[in-house]
C-alpha cells in the first residue's frame, strides 16, 4: 500500500467536515435520469499526480513521487502503476490519462522507449482487469524533449517529424491495446516565437498531414473512438496554432479532418485564449464536437497555466449546464490539475481530487437545477420570439430576399428597441438557484 493512511473516500454529504470524504460528489445519486457517476466519467492525469513533484522554473521537487524506489527505472514506473490504482480505486475514480513519457522513462534508443511501453502496458492491462479502471485516453509527449523546439508536426525538420511520426504510431498502438476512448493531440510547442522564421501555411499543413496518417493508422488498427485536438493560445509557444476551439474546428474542417476529430476543452487554455471555460464549451457543442475536458481551473491573476484543481463553483456550474444540454460528453473530466507546490503530501493529492470531484459534483447538481427552474431558459426563448412568425420566421427559412427586407424596412420606418438583456436580473436568477438549498 502506498497510501496506507488514507482510507477509501466515503460520501458524506454537504454536512460532513471530515477532510477524507465527499461533501457533493455521491457517485449513485440521479440527476435528471442518470447517476452522478455517468455524467462525470471522472480520470487521473498519469503526468500530475503520479510523476509531477512541484518543481518550478525557481526551485525542484517539494512532494516526493518516487513511490519507495528510484525514479527514472522501470521498477518506478511499476510502482507508479501500483500507487496510481490504488488512487484512483480509493476515490472510486473510473479512468485516467497518460502519455508516452508519464508511464516509462524515455531511453536514448527509440526501439527500447517502445520495449518499456509494451512492458508497462501489458502491467497496466493487468491492473485494469483486476479493478475495472479503465483509460480515457492516451496521447504522445512530443514537446519536452529538447528535439521538439520547433514543433513535432510544425517542425522545420523531417527527421525530427519523423520521429513525432514513431511516437504517435506507438502511443496510438497502446491506446488501442489499453481500449482508449480517445487520442488526444495537444499541440504543445506547434507554433511559432517569430514569423521571422516561419512559414505558418507550410507548418499547417504538415500538422494536418500528421494528423491524418494518425488517422488512417488509428483506424487501421481498430481504434474507433475519437481524437481531439485540445486547443490552448500560447505557452510554451508564443503563438500556437490551435489557438481556440473556434480556430481549431475551422482548422480540422479546412483540412478534413473533422468527421474523426473532436475537441478536449480545457478550462484553463480556455481562459488563456481570453475567453471563459463555459464560450469554449458552447463552441464545441454547438459545432458537435464537445468530445472531452481536461478539468481544471487557471488564476485570475497569472497570465499562464496554473492547472489548479477546479473550486469555482460558478464555473464547473456553467460547464455542466453546457455538458448537460449537449447530452453529456464522449470522453470524460480529465483532472488535468496539480497540487499548488507547498502542498506536498500524499494527503494533499487526495484532497484535491476530493474538492475537484465535489465542486464538479456541485456543478452537476446546480446546472440540472437552473434547467429544471427554466428561467433561463424562457427568458432565451422569448428574446428570440420575433423569429418565430411574420418576416422574422421568413429570415429563418432563408426565403426572404434582402429587397424584401429592405421594403420591409422601408415600411416599417425605424425600428422599436431590441429589448432589455437584462443580464443583471439573469445573474441574480443563477445566485438564487447557487445559493437557495
Ligand atoms: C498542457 C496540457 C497537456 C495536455 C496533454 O497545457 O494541458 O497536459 O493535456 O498533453
Ligand atoms: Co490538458
Amino acid at each position: 500500500m502506498y497510501f496506507p493512511n488514507i482510507p477509501v473516500i466515503p460520501y458524506e454529504g454537504p454536512n460532513s467536515t471530515n477532510p477524507l470524504a465527499f461533501k457533493f460528489y455521491n457517485p449513485d445519486q440521479v440527476i435528471m435520469g442518470k447517476t452522478m457517476k455517468e455524467h462525470l466519467p471522472f480520470a487521473m492525469a498519469w503526468w500530475h499526480n503520479l510523476c509531477a513533484g512541484g518543481t518550478d522554473m525557481f526551485g525542484r521537487d517539494t512532494a516526493d513521487k518516487s513511490f519507495g524506489v528510484e525514479k527514472g527505472t522501470m521498477e518506478h514506473a511499476k510502482a507508479k502503476v501500483d500507487a496510481g490504482f490504488e488512487f484512483m480505486q480509493k476515490l472510486g475514480i473510473e479512468y485516467f490519462c497518460w502519455h508516452d513519457v508519464d508511464i516509462v522513462p524515455e531511453a536514448d534508443d527509440i526501439k527500447e522507449t517502445n520495449r518499456r511501453l509494451d512492458e508497462i502496458s501489458d502491467y497496466i492491462l493487468e491492473k485494469m482487469k483486476e479493478t475495472g479502471i479503465k483509460c480515457l485516453w492516451g496521447t504522445a509527449n512530443m514537446f519536452s524533449n529538447p528535439r521538439f523546439m520547433n514543433g513535432a508536426g510544425s517542425t522545420n525538420f523531417a527527421d525530427v517529424y519523423c520521429f513525432a511520426a514513431a511516437q504517435v504510431k506507438k502511443a496510438l498502438d497502446i491506446t488501442v491495446k489499453l481500449g482508449g476512448k480517445g487520442y488526444v493531440f495537444w499541440g504543445g510547442r506547434e507554433g511559432y516565437e517569430t514569423l521571422l522564421n516561419t512559414d505558418v501555411k507550410f507548418e499547417q499543413e504538415n500538422i494536418a498531414n500528421l494528423m491524418r496518417l494518425a488517422v488512417n493508422y488509428g483506424r487501421s488498427i481498430g481504434f474507433k473512438g475519437d481524437f481531439y485536438i485540445e486547443p490552448k493560445p500560447k505557452e510554451p509557444m508564443k503563438h500556437q496554432y490551435d489557438f481556440d476551439a473556434a480556430t481549431a474546428i475551422g482548422f480540422l474542417r479546412y483540412y478534413g479532418l473533422d468527421k474523426d476529430f473532436k475537441m478536449n476543452i480545457e478550462a484553463n487554455h480556455a481562459t488563456l485564449a481570453g475567453h471563459t471555460f463555459q464560450h469554449d464549451l458552447r463552441i464545441s457543442a454547438i459545432n458537435g464536437m464537445l468530445g472531452s475536458i481536461d478539468a481544471n481551473q487557471g488564476d485570475y491573476l497569472l497570465g499562464w497555466d496554473t492547472d489548479e484543481f477546479p473550486f469555482n463553483v460558478y464555473e464547473t456550474t456553467m460547464c455542466m449546464y453546457e455538458v448537460l444540454k449537449a447530452g453529456g460528453l464522449t470522453g470524460g473530466f480529465n483532472f488535468d490539475a496539480k497540487n499548488r507546490r507547498p502542498s506536498y503530501t500524499h494527503e494533499d493529492m487526495f484532497h484535491a481530487f476530493i474538492l475537484g470531484m465535489d465542486a464538479f459534483a456541485l456543478g452537476l447538481i446546480k446546472a440540472a437545477k437552473i434547467i429544471e427552474d427554466g428561467r433561463i431558459d424562457g427568458f432565451i426563448a422569448d428574446r428570440y420570439s420575433s423569429y418565430n412568425s411574420g418576416i422574422g420566421a421568413k429570415i429563418r427559412s432563408g426565403e426572404a430576399t434582402l429587397e424584401e427586407l429592405a421594403a420591409y424596412a422601408e415600411e416599417m420606418g425605424a425600428p422599436e428597441l431590441p429589448g432589455s438583456g437584462r443580464q443583471e436580473y439573469l445573474e441574480s436568477i443563477v445566485n438564487n438557484v447557487l445559493f437557495s438549498c
